[in-house]
Formats: C-alpha cells, structure tokens, sequence
C-alpha cells in the first residue's frame, strides 16, 4: 500500500472543479487519509519544488502556486503514486490524453490543476511538508471491494 501527496492547484479552486476531481481519484479506490487548505508560501513553495528552483519556469509557479489558497491530500491505495499520476495525465494540459484529469480539464502549460508526488521518495518527503504530523489511519467498509486481499 502506497500514500501519494496531491495539491489542488489555485486554478482548481477558481474554476470549481474541486468536486469533480475529487470524485475522479475516490471512484478510483483511492482512500482520503488527510486533508488540508493552506496557502503555499515562497518557503513552502522552495520545500515542495526544489528540484525546480533553477528552472526559467520557476517564478512563474510560484507566483500562480501562491496566488490564493491550494488544497493537500494525502491519498492511498495500492500503488497509489503511479495510479495517481495515471489518472492526471501528462504534465501540460495539451499534450495529457483525453480521459485524464489534465487531458479533460485545461489547455495550459502552468495551471494544470493538479500536483501528484513522482516516486516513493518524493511521496515521503511531500507528505512531510504538508502533513508533519501525521495521517488517519482507518479503514473503510469499501476496502474488500476495491483492493485485492494480497
Ligand atoms: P509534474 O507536475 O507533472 O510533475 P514537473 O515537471 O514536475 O511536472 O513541473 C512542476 C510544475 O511546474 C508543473 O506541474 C507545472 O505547473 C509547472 N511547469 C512545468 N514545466 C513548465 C513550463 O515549461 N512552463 C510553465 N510551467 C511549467
Ligand atoms: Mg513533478
């Protein structure tokens, strides 16, 4: 069983289209364990997107990221980083298929809806940005339906 980090986007919120794309990854049999509004600051924003830091798009994401209040979540499920990302689609709202949270929803490069951690490393470290202190642990009645015994 794997936790992923997800953010809602500000564009997410503008647009309304929370609901929606919150259906979309509970339909999947992703489990909500945390749940969180927030506003990303520039010392969040440098935490969560190190590995963009030097990148000429940088500024810009973080001008959008901290802009107005985003959503975290935590979600899980059986490799629940890879399925996620699935059910997002590529990284640019043009080039991510129909069918996809990106693909069905926006045209753009930079709001894009949707942040999902990309490894099991980063998922770890996410987590621990927005969550120190920890997720609910439950289970739901859904489980034996959704997720295979083993
Ligand atoms: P990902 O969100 O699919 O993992 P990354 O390459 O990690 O994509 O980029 C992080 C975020 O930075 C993207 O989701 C998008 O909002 C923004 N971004 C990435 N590349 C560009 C770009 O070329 N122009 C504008 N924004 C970009
Ligand atoms: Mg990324």
């Amino acid at each position: 069983m794997e936790t992923t980090l997800i953010l809602f986007k500000p564009d997410a919120l503008h647009r309304g289209l929370v609901g929606r794309v919150l259906s979309r990854f509970e339909s999947k049999g992703l489990q909500i364990v945390a749940m969180r509004m927030l506003r990303m600051t520039d010392e969040i924003a440098a935490r969560h997107y190190a590995e963009h830091v030097d990148k000429p798009f940088y500024p810009g994401l973080v001008a959008f990221m901290t802009s107005s209040p985003i959503l975290a979540l935590a979600l899980r499920g059986p490799e629940a980083i890879a399925v996620a990302r699935k059910l997002m689609g590529k990284t640019f709202g043009l080039e991510a298929e129909a069918g996809t949270i990106r693909g069905d929803f926006g045209c753009s490069k930079s709001f894009n809806l949707v942040h999902g951690s990309d490894s099991a490393a980063s998922a770890e470290r996410e987590l621990g940005i927005y969550f120190p202190d920890g997720l609910q642990d439950w289970e739901t009645i859904q489980h034996p339906w959704l997720w295979d015994a083993e």
